[in-house]
């Protein structure tokens, strides 16, 4: 915030100051401390140095993490045209038609979302992303988007890693301007976990186009059309962008005696997603549950009932998922989500590069040059080793993930906050817990948030000893946790088939449910009045976009600016000393500005005073620099 004093006072400046000038503005000589960029790096990295990145619970000191080899991009090379101009070219409804009748297979890379999200707890760091945003878009031109935002992103951005996720997503933008960027947005949810006013999402989707979305997946989490339709109007009217309406999918339509989520369930499905507007339909298999031969039945279905593209996304949790890409991609999918090799498996999309070569030589191969792919994943690679603490764990596929069904962007979150919960060693009781509290709930779709709700009442039960026939028998004992309650309140929309009335009874007591569309009961935002108010609190240099941010997660916004004023853009911070701090002795050259770089040494820290202060002794560009920090550890 600009603070006015009397150094930068326009009379003053002007040289036309009196005694009389300065006797009668005694508030001109208040000089507010304004801590300079560096230092608050070295506030940061001495708070780290004594405390710990609070976010990393346990460090593995034996870890040998190695350099990311950055030798060898292509910097210098131009961009070739790619999918972005395209879509610029023929805007979204010809380029729909061009994508339903182009015969190669197209790829959407995942690495910067979805495979983070799903491997890595979505802590991947902008940092690390923008080490080879550019030139891993001038490398790979024909790639059909990234998936870049939205999601858990957004959160997790501003709650642990204290970065702007505007800003993420400007600066991949500036990198990629060739390519489709794609964002998840879980439709009326937003990028959040609670149902937002119609007029906020709709400003949220504007802004999102204006930063540097190109493809909207939008998506509810119990497939409800009253909560996708008015996002794919927004998307529609607001932008130039594309409308990716969702199928989530679950259960399993070869299974004859699971009759909820059946083939024509989706078609029906598909069909009014296309009525509604939507470019595309995205096919969202968040689990990995849709198994090969069942993707070739539904593909060949869906290409049959709706005239626009298709494009598949899947986790490949249980291993067999390259099999359903293979089967989608025989039956006329136009799009696969993949992930750059080191990134994927698992919890995570099938692996780019190998997807890659199943289909060379093969009708709809997409040429992309191997060993350009592998340098990329072998980036990723070593990258990933600075963020052991967020791995989940999970060592191989598991078939496991037909019974429990928990989608792969949760179960890598699901696994800390159970740990978080001391209930580490309950992990296999968990993801039981969790199919029955899905069973109990009378199998609903599971996705953000459905999911997390399905993943708080299973952690609840685990933790109070309680079993999903207790809540049956004596429910009217039990508290149910927020979101719960909230679920069953009709918050989040309506499930496939309704709520179980009975068991809603037991979770709601006498609290009354909404069946229409939960944003009806929701004040729209007053953009003019709110968003001054919001400047007149944060700062008058504050955007519609930190608005925005503060809008959908109030608390963990102010947090964040909070934590910006003490410790600056820690985005700036390379990602091992971010998590882990400096050695004695080491050195560190952080660019903190375009051009401009500082020379960190830390030397060493001091004693506890007696009030819980050390100080940490640094060099900076040479200089010594002492910080004090309280010892908290
Ligand atoms: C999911 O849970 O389905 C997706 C991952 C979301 C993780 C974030 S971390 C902070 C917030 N609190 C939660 O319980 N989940 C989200
Ligand atoms: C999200 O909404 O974050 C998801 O990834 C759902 O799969
Ligand atoms: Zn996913």
């Amino acid at each position: 915030q600009f603070l006015q004093n009397i150094i930068n006072h326009p009379v003053f400046v002007s040289g036309d100051a009196t005694v009389d000038f300065v006797k009668n503005q005694p508030e001109l000589f208040v000089f507010k401390q304004r801590q300079d960029r560096a230092t608050k790096m070295l506030t940061f990295l001495a708070d780290v140095i004594v405390n710990g990145n609070p976010d990393v619970k346990k460090i593995n000191h034996d870890k040998v993490m190695r350099k990311p080899d950055l030798h060898d991009l292509h910097l210098a090379k131009p961009y070739e045209k790619g999918t972005k101009d395209l879509l610029t070219e023929l805007g979204p409804e010809e380029f729909s038609k061009w994508l339903r009748n182009d015969p190669k297979i197209h790829y959407t890379d995942t690495t910067f979302r979805d495979a983070h999200q799903s491997l890595l707890a979505t802590r991947m760091r902008t940092f690390d992303m923008m080490k080879i945003a550019e030139p891993f878009a001038k490398d790979h031109p024909q790639i059909f988007s990234m998936e870049v935002w939205g999601g858990a992103t957004f959160d997790v951005c501003l709650r642990f890693l204290h970065e702007d996720p505007w800003d993420r997503l400007a600066q991949i933008r500036k990198a990629v301007p060739n390519i489709l960027l794609q964002m998840l947005i879980r439709g009326s949810n937003g990028v959040g976990y609670k149902a937002y006013p119609d007029n906020l999402i709709e400003a949220f989707v504007e802004k999102s186009w204006e930063t540097g979305v190109d493809v909207f997946r939008i998506f509810d989490s119990l497939n409800w059309m009253k909560s996708m339709e008015p996002c794919i109007n927004y998307v529609r009217k607001r932008t130039k962008g594309l409308a990716e309406g969702t199928i989530c999918y679950t259960g399993d339509i070869l299974n004859p005696s699971k009759t909820k989520y059946n083939l024509d369930y989706y078609l029906q499905l598909a069909k009014q997603i296309e009525d509604a507007g939507a470019h595309i339909l995205a096919i969202k298999d968040m689990a990995g549950l849709l198994k090969p031969y069942a993707a070739q039945v539904l593909v060949e279905a869906l290409r049959d009932t709706v005239k626009i593209p298709l494009h598949l996304h899947t986790h490949d949790t249980s291993s067999i998922q390259s099999a359903t890409y293979l089967k989608a991609i025989e039956a006329g999918v136009d799009v696969v989500d993949v992930a750059l090799g080191s990134l994927s498996g698992l919890t995570s999309q099938p692996n780019f590069n190998a997807i890659v070569e199943m289909m060379r030589f093969q009708e709809r191969h997409r040429e992309f040059d191997q060993k350009s792919l592998n340098h990329y994943s072998n980036y990723w690679e070593t990258v990933r080793e600075y963020y052991y603490p967020f791995e989940s764990g999970l060592k191989a596929g598991t078939a496991e993930v037909y019974r429990h069904e928990i989608p792969g962007g949760q179960y890598s979150n699901l696994r800390p906050q159970a740990n978080a919960l001391g209930l580490g060693d309950k992990w296999e009781t968990i993801k039981e817990t969790y199919a029955e509290v899905n069973d109990l709930f009378g199998d609903v779709v599971k996705v953000t948030p459905s999911s997390k709700v399905v993943g708080d009442m299973a952690l609840y039960l685990v933790s109070n000893g309680l079993t999903t026939l207790d809540v049956l028998e004596r429910g009217e004992q039990i508290s149910f946790p927020d979101s719960v309650q909230s679920f069953f309140r009709g918050e989040l929309g309506q499930p496939v088939g309704g709520f179980p009335k009975k068991l809603q009874g037991i979770v709601l007591k006498d609290a009354k449910s909404f069946t229409d569309r939960p944003n009806e009961h929701l004040e729209p935002v007053d953009f003019d009045k709110e968003f001054s108010e919001f400047k007149e609190k944060f700062g008058q240099d504050k955007k519609m976009t930190d608005f925005l941010s503060y809008q959908l997660y109030p608390k963990v916004y102010e947090d964040y600016v909070k934590y910006v004023e003490q410790y600056g853009e820690v985005a700036k911070i390379p990602t091992r000393l971010f998590f882990y701090g400096m050695q004695p002795g080491e050195e560190a050259i952080i660019d903190i500005a375009r051009g401009k770089s500082i020379v960190v040494k830390y030397q060493s820290m001091g004693p506890v005073n007696e009030d819980g202060m050390r100080t940490v002794f640094f060099k900076l560009n040479g200089q010594t620099r002492n910080i004090d920090v309280r010892d908290r550890s």
